[in-house]
């Protein structure tokens, strides 16, 4: 019989992934890697062998830990597992599951929580960046019900409030990582930024598309947003990209529904149904910066009012203070919930 794993899954904002303790894992991490790739189900477009949803959005993995770094709570270090191709990658940050990080943390009794509210200092591995998360504890449990919409998600739940420290150039190491507010990188003007998650910011009119299509009618610029990706990558210090999840291209035009600025995000290829956490919070950085692409086809609200990040599914509402040429603050407001909390029992071989 095939030995189990303890294993939690959870929805972490409009992603799904499955939320570990680093000390039900193997340590080394080519074993433990080999071994989330079973429970998965991938290499499988369908990953019918396994917990994956078919999705990079559901192939994802948490792995927590307790810190002993001073004023910090947790360790999160992210996976993305491919659904097709056999990789695991911690080359990127993710927002989403990081609001199910500070539940998972008291519901795996790594945090005490608080009689009303509890606040857990997480420290994001993948980018060496503090995160709080605030969520409600009523009667010192997590309380997952609430009435906070996030689109994306049908219904309600609880708020989680998440704050990001030190976020600026989280995988290339500087929030402008070509130098450049601006560059022509394949033939297409294109902002290069990096304020959590390496994304090139391009307007959808230079890619001969509207920017509000449908997602399944933009998988046809599959081709053009891997050359585009390819070339920007080298230029932003990550190297050869072709295998890698990071950088994301969104395509920004004028918004339609209130918002800051419309999006279509390709994670990296796939377009996703929504945008990601700190996608968007690099996004509406760039927005703010004169001259980047995007700026001039923003709606800016005033200084300190959320921007709203228009995309496929709705709007995320995400705040960004820029202080000079860096960022002072970055905050979102999501929901997570618990799906189960069981044992998980990995295929025997890839
Ligand atoms: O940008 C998708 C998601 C993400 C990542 C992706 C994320 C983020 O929607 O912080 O959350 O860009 O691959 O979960």
């Amino acid at each position: 019989m095939s030995t189990g794993i303890r294993c939690m899954m959870m929805r972490g904002g409009t992603s799904k992934g499955a939320y570990f303790l680093a000390e039900d894992l193997p340590a080394d991490p080519a074993e433990r890697d080999d071994l989330l790739l079973r429970v998965m189900g991938t290499p499988d477009p369908r990953q019918i062998d396994g917990i994956g949803g078919a999705h990079p959005l559901t192939s994802k993995v948490a792995i927590v830990s307790p810190s002993e770094r001073p004023g910090v709570d947790v360790e999160y270090l992210f996976l993305q597992l491919g659904v097709e191709e056999p990789t695991v990658s911690d080359k990127q940050n993710c927002g989403n599951l990081l609001a199910g990080i500070g539940p998972f943390a008291v519901e795996r009794g790594l945090v005490a929580a608080g009689p009303r509210r509890t606040a857990v200092r997480i420290r994001m591995v993948n980018s060496d960046s503090i995160a709080t998360a605030e969520f409600a504890t009523p009667g010192g449990a997590v309380g997952y019900d609430g009435g906070t919409a996030i689109s994306g998600v049908p219904g309600t739940a609880a708020p989680i409030v998440l704050s990001f420290e030190d976020t600026e150039g989280s995988a290339c190491g500087a929030l402008l990582p070509t130098g450049n507010v601006r560059d022509v990188v394949d033939g297409v003007e294109v902002t290069c930024v990096d304020n959590g998650m390496p994304v090139v910011v391009a307007a959808a009119s230079d890619l001969g598309v509207t920017g509000y299509e449908d997602p399944a009618d933009l998988a046809r610029l599959g081709d053009r947003i891997q050359s585009l990706r390819l070339a920007a990558g080298k230029l932003m210090g990550l190297g050869d990209v072709s295998d890698a999840s990071v950088p994301k291209t969104t395509l920004v035009a004028p918004p339609r529904d209130g918002g800051a600025i419309c999006t279509r995000t390709f994670i990296p290829l796939r377009v996703h149904a929504s945008i990601g956490v700190l996608g968007a919070v690099t996004v509406a950085t760039a927005l703010l910066m004169d001259g980047a692409v995007g700026h001039d086809l923003a709606r800016l609200p005033a200084p300190g009012a959320p921007m709203g990040i228009e995309h496929p599914t709705g709007r995320l509402d995400v705040e960004v203070e820029l202080g000079g040429a860096s960022v002072r603050r970055a905050g979102v407001v999501r929901t997570a919930r618990k799906l189960f909390d069981g044992t998980v029992f990995p295929r025997r071989s890839l």
